[in-house]
């Protein structure tokens, strides 16, 4: 959080670090919204939001967003092509309330870190509290279990202050990306249930194309072999943050996925060697490039000869 403050500080004019919220324990949610300015069009430039620590445990999680943003921002003589058409907003740790408990108390908790009222247990699962089919499978309503979705949709500080940015500002976004660990798995919705989205052909298109630059890039033989609907892939989940923001948005976000980030070796799971965090973040890195890609064609008209930045760049 010191590092994204002072980014913010140094480069006040393509970094904005802001609140989007706290969390229970009253932790700043911290946004990083890397931007080069305004389209010059009328079309307002898109947007990719990425979060990450959702799941406090899933550790390698919160440094492949962090190394997005250092890379962007302090790597920009080889990066500043990918926010010249395309505004990042990147949240690096969601629950960090969780996160502290898994350095302090326990290694492998998942949920966040409020008591509901009238309960025996702590923590509700946020992946299980957004508000798009709450509680219809995969969600359990006891507070003593892993995947606890709350008292109701959105009962949690955490998950409102997600829904409440793409409220308020998330009308740009064509690309939600939420890292998980594990799996080397590319997620789409639907996770509540076993349907299709409407455009399920693109999605999947792009998560093999993901999937297959990751593959190609890796230096520890990651294998995103598991490309589709979360619900189909690994099992039926209701009240993720990517069902909602593909479902609830002001407009829609198609373009949705969770990332299940590679694991340790056996039985060691989440607790991925100390080695690994860079090939892995590094390798998820050429994953990012590749939705941006995607995003720029797509969305942005005239990328061809990016003329401004190539003629900034030469000088
Ligand atoms: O169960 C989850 O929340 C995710 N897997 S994890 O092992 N990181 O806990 C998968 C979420 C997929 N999306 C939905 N089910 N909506
Ligand atoms: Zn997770």
């Amino acid at each position: 959080m010191a590092y994204i403050r002072r980014l913010g500080q140094t480069y006040p004019d393509l970094v904005t670090v802001e609140s989007i919220g706290q969390s229970y324990e009253g932790r700043d949610l911290l946004s990083v919204r890397i931007s080069s300015g305004a389209s010059g069009s009328t079309t307002p430039k898109p947007v990719i939001f990425i979060d990450a620590g959702i799941h406090c445990r899933e550790w390698i999680s919160p440094p492949v967003a962090l190394y997005l943003i250092q890379q962007l921002v302090e790597n920009s003589t080889v990066n500043a092509q990918l926010y010249q058409n395309v505004d990042w907003v990147i949240v690096p740790n969601l629950n960090p309330d969780g996160y502290v408990f898994t350095q302090t108390e326990n290694r492998l908790w998942r949920k966040n870190r409020r008591l509901t009222e009238g309960e025996a247990c702590y923590g509700t699962d946020l992946n299980r509290n957004f508000g798009y089919f709450w509680m219809h499978a995969g969600a359990s309503n006891n507070s003593c279990t892993e995947t606890y979705a709350g008292p109701e949709a959105f009962s949690e500080p955490e998950a409102r202050a997600l829904r409440d940015w793409f409220n308020q500002n998330g009308q740009n976004v064509k690309l939600y990306l939420t890292f998980h660990s594990y799996g080397e798995m590319i997620l789409y919705p639907w996770g509540y249930d076993q349907v299709l989205p409407d455009n399920a052909e693109q999605l999947q298109a792009l998560g093999l194309r993901v999937g297959a630059v990751i593959d190609q890039a890796t230096t520890i033989g990651s294998s995103y072999r598991t490309i589709g609907t979360s619900a189909i892939e690994l099992y039926s989940a209701a009240g993720g943050s990517d069902d909602w923001v593909k479902a609830d948005v002001g407009g829609n976000v198609a373009l949705s996925y969770t990332i299940e980030l590679p694991d340790g070796d056996a039985p060691w799971w989440f607790m991925i060697p100390a080695r690994q965090i860079l090939p892995v973040v590094q390798e998820t890195f050429e994953g990012v490039k590749e939705f941006h890609k995607y995003i720029e064609e797509e969305f942005v008209a005239d990328t061809s000869p990016t003329r401004d930045f190539k003629r900034d760049n030469i000088v």
